[in-house]
């Protein structure tokens, strides 16, 4: 119940959305869905719609707001410019992105693709048991000019201290609490590209990677072996900040996570659009599927409910 009003609370302040949503919508979520359910939870290609958006819209910093022509944000353009995906801070994003070009080519007469790109990452986390349901617009308008570069959150070294991290996201507009509950979404996170680091191929950042579950944040505490957290996810998990103390209060909370993650999320998928732009926005919160979350909260132990 907290949970649901959070959520309807949050998306009526995000966007005053009218309008109703295309069919199209219900069409691209079903083909999505086949991509991203598998036997074991989501599937690879979810967990790359979940970075892949945000990617897209995290390359906006209000500090680069007046820089001509690109402004980054949630506008297609990790998509559609052939540069941006290319860059370091885009490894492991290939395979998605060819999944991706082959599904907006079949679909672009009839949606944007800054939209789809957001739009699968909310069919994506509902295809990971236990995701919930993201409040997702569409109507933003698309570039192909790439984003600025160097936005985008570095994983080890000087750049994944926590300071840095709350700085980076402060300057997107992304409070200490919400950047708690977005970095959760490691929750579904296998990296495919940080030898370098000592992660190994396919390394997981939870121990259950096809589930949507609070596991993430009790695991970064308590690195089990086969989990391979991050600098980044070390650092924010220290309960010496916001940052931190929301995430320690995750830990085997999943509804509290669950009402946390739907809110950051949606705001993070229009970072970078007007306010005057949003109100133009249509709600197609309704063509995303409901998933497994309700079976998933309804079988949570009952403190975890009522906490
Ligand atoms: C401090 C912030 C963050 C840092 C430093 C970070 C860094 C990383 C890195 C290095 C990877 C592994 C990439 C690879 O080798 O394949 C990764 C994976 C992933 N990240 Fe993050 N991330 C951050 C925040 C987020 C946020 C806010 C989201 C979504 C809301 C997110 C979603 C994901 C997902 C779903 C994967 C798995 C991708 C895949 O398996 O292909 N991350 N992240
Ligand atoms: C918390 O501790 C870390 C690691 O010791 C440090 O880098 C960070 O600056 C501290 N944060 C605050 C707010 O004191
Ligand atoms: C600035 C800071 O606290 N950095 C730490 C981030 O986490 C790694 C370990 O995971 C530490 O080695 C860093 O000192």
């Amino acid at each position: 119940m907290f949970a649901k009003t959070f959520a309807l609370f949050a998306f009526t302040a995000l966007a005053e959305a009218s309008g109703s949503c295309p069919a199209i919508w219900s069409t691209v979520a079903s083909d999505l869905s086949q991509s991203f359910i598998g036997s074991n939870g989501c599937t690879d290609l979810a967990r790359g719609a979940i970075r892949f958006a945000f990617h897209d819209s995290a390359s906006y910093s209000s500090k680069t707001q007046y820089y001509a022509p690109a402004t980054g944000g949630a506008d297609g353009s990790l998509l559609l410019s052939s540069v941006e995906i290319t860059r370091d801070e885009n490894n492991g994003l290939q395979s998605y992105y060819g999944f991706l070009q082959e599904k907006y080519s079949k679909y672009k007469s009839q949606v944007g693709a800054a939209d789809l790109v957001q739009f699968a990452a909310s069919v994506a986390i509902v295809s990971c048991p236990g995701g919930p349901k993201v409040p997702t617009v569409v109507g933003r308008k698309d570039t192909s000019t790439a984003a600025p570069d160097n936005l985008l959150p570095k994983a080890f070294g000087a750049g994944a201290a926590q300071q840095v991290l709350i700085q980076l996201f402060e300057d997107k507009g992304i409070s200490q609490p919400e950047l708690a509950a977005l970095i959760g979404a490691h929750t579904a996170s296998k990296a495919v590209a940080q030898e370098a680091y000592g992660v190994p191929y396919n390394g997981p950042q939870d121990s259950t990677p096809g589930q949507w579950d609070v596991k993430y944040y009790s695991d970064t505490d308590n690195h089990p072996s086969g989990v391979y957290s991050f600098e980044s996810d070390v650092n924010l998990s220290n309960p010496n900040s916001t940052v931190g103390q929301t995430f320690q209060s995750f830990v085997n909370s999943q509804s509290k996570w669950n009402a946390a993650f739907a809110p950051a999320m949606a705001h993070l998928s229009v970072l970078g659009i007007s306010q005057a732009d949003q109100a133009n926005f249509v709600d197609c919160t309704s063509a995303v599927p409901s998933g497994s979350n309700a079976r998933m909260i309804r079988a949570a132990p009952i403190n975890d409910r009522i906490r």
